[in-house]
């Protein structure tokens, strides 16, 4: 029997075949699609006034079909920037002190999960296996169900899911929970984010906790399980013995001029920890005399989401903090630390990653981060460098035997830690990075994508009758 046809709901789609462009998400994603054949589905990137009535925009990629919808620039400030950006990124992600509530952000981000819905809809095979991912679209399980699919249908949250005493925060958060109990399947980074989803279904909704990862809700049961995402780690550790690797990898050294060279690379966004990682180097340069001018810190920053003030306040932030602590400890030849907003190619990324001893993840809390992976999978095995990770981080769960982890909040343990790390004997190295290897080489994206679907492969395909009933009551929102 031939696979059923994967359907991939995301807020931006592709790419599927450039594989120097793509991150763990599509590398997982475009290898299923290819093999099954399907439709990948979301929004072009534009925004359109007349995009309430535009087409959808498809193009054709071998057995893969691209199809995407314009928002209109209300939506674009009330879906995106609003609802996802500015209330459910930073609660999500524990930081209430950021969230903005607006009722009219609300409604936008319900009207384009239902638009979406409605226009995806009628492409839809009642044998699809239909799976959404992230913050963007938890109602556009429940809008799909009211538009009459009644098919497999799974979710996948890419970031945390925070505490309910967190969660609850949000005004309609009720509404939130019950829409994801219209998904068969939901899927989370860690077992922490699952547990925390368990327990606001018990606790808020009176739900119970089943056997077999299942959660009860009412009359709905919906499987909630952990699949920790990875990268093509075979791909990427290629990509740092190649020739562009290589020059990017040399390139930095002839720079450092033999001091150990200690990158960070992440989005340009507070929950990554950039500022606070910059005063840990700091503290490392005020205490240890011995490494002023004897060390370089490399972070790479992307900027990201730029429209949002909190955004553009952080990267003033961090270039201040840099420019500061550099001003401080600068000699004539050594400047602390080079700040760079530029993209770079994965395979210019693996060189980086492969120039560096250490490397920095210290979010103040992530919901994977495919970087710590990245640079497990670019070290040389026979002098690899060391991974500073911070608890915070989801990736911590597969990677806490081999790494330093660190605190991001705490200048103290990140000066101690990269001590540690910068005078750290090879043969250690060696023993932590291979600790690291095993969970990165064989937890890959194809693996996460074919256990993810695997899992929905299984819910049975006729969904009880009670799961096509509206799922948003107006007595929920509180
Ligand atoms: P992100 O928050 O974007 O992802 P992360 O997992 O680290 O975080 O992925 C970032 C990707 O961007 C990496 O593949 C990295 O190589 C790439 N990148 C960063 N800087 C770059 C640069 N300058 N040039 C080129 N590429 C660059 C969200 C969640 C994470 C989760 C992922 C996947 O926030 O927690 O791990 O989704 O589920």
């Amino acid at each position: 029997m031939s696979e059923p046809r994967l359907v991939v709901v995301s807020n931006r789609v592709g790419p599927l075949d450039d594989e120097g462009k793509a991150g763990g998400l599509a590398v997982g994603l475009a290898d299923a699609l290819r093999r099954r054949g399907g439709l990948w589905f979301g929004w072009s990137g534009d925004a359109d006034e007349g995009a309430l009535t535009g087409d959808i925009k498809t193009e054709q990629h071998g057995t893969t079909e691209l199809a995407t919808l314009d928002l209109t620039p209300e939506e674009l400030d009330g879906f995106y920037l609003g609802y996802s950006n500015r209330s459910l990124w930073p609660l999500l992600h524990y930081r209430l002190d950021l969230v903005q509530f607006d009722r009219s952000f609300d409604a936008t981000y319900r009207a384009v999960n239902k638009r979406f819905a409605e226009r995806l809809a009628p492409r839809l095979r009642q044998d699809d296996l239909v799976w959404v991912h992230d913050y963007h679209f938890f109602t556009m399980g429940a809008e799909l169900r009211q538009a009459g699919y009644l098919g497999r249908l799974g979710f996948f949250l890419h970031i945390p899911f925070c505490p309910p005493e967190v969660f609850t925060a949000l005004p309609a958060s009720h509404d939130l929970v019950r829409a994801l109990l219209a998904y068969d399947l939901v899927g989370f980074q860690t077992e922490t984010d699952r547990l925390n989803f368990v327990a606001f279904c018990v606790r808020e909704l009176g739900g119970e906790a089943l056997a077999d990862d299942r959660v009860r809700v009412g009359d709905r049961i919906v499987r909630a399980s952990a699949f920790p995402i990875g990268i093509d780690a075979e791909g990427f550790s290629r990509f740092a013995v190649s020739p562009e690797a290589g020059e990017h990898e040399e390139m930095l050294r002839d720079i450092a001029k033999g001091r150990p060279l200690v990158v960070g690379v992440d989005r340009l966004d507070y929950t990554k920890g950039i500022v606070e990682r910059l005063l840990g180097f700091e503290r490392l340069l005020e205490t240890r005399e011995e490494m002023r001018g004897g060390v370089n810190l490399l972070q790479i920053a992307p900027l990201s989401r730029a429209e949002l003030e909190t955004y553009a306040e952080l990267r003033t932030e961090m270039e201040a903090t840099a420019g500061r602590v550099n001003g401080r400890f600068a000699s004539l030849d050594w400047t602390p630390i080079q700040i760079m907003t530029t993209g770079f190619t994965r395979r210019a990324l693996a060189g980086i990653y492969r120039a560096a001893r250490v490397c920095l993840v210290t979010p103040l809390r992530d919901g994977m981060n495919l970087v710590a992976k990245e640079y497990v999978a670019a070290q040389d095995p026979g002098d690899p460098g060391v991974l500073l990770l911070s608890r915070f981080a989801g990736a911590r769960a597969e990677l806490e035997e081999g790494a330093l982890l660190v605190n991001p909040y705490n200048p103290d343990n990140l000066a101690e830690a990269l001590q540690r790390a910068l005078t750290m004997p090879k043969a250690e190295r060696i023993r932590r990075h291979d600790a690291m290897r095993r969970p990165v080489f064989s937890g890959t994206a194809t693996r996460w994508c074919e256990s993810f679907l695997e899992a929905l492969g299984a819910v049975p395909p006729d969904v009880p009758e009670e799961a096509s009933a509206p799922l948003f009551k107006a007595s929920d929102r509180h």
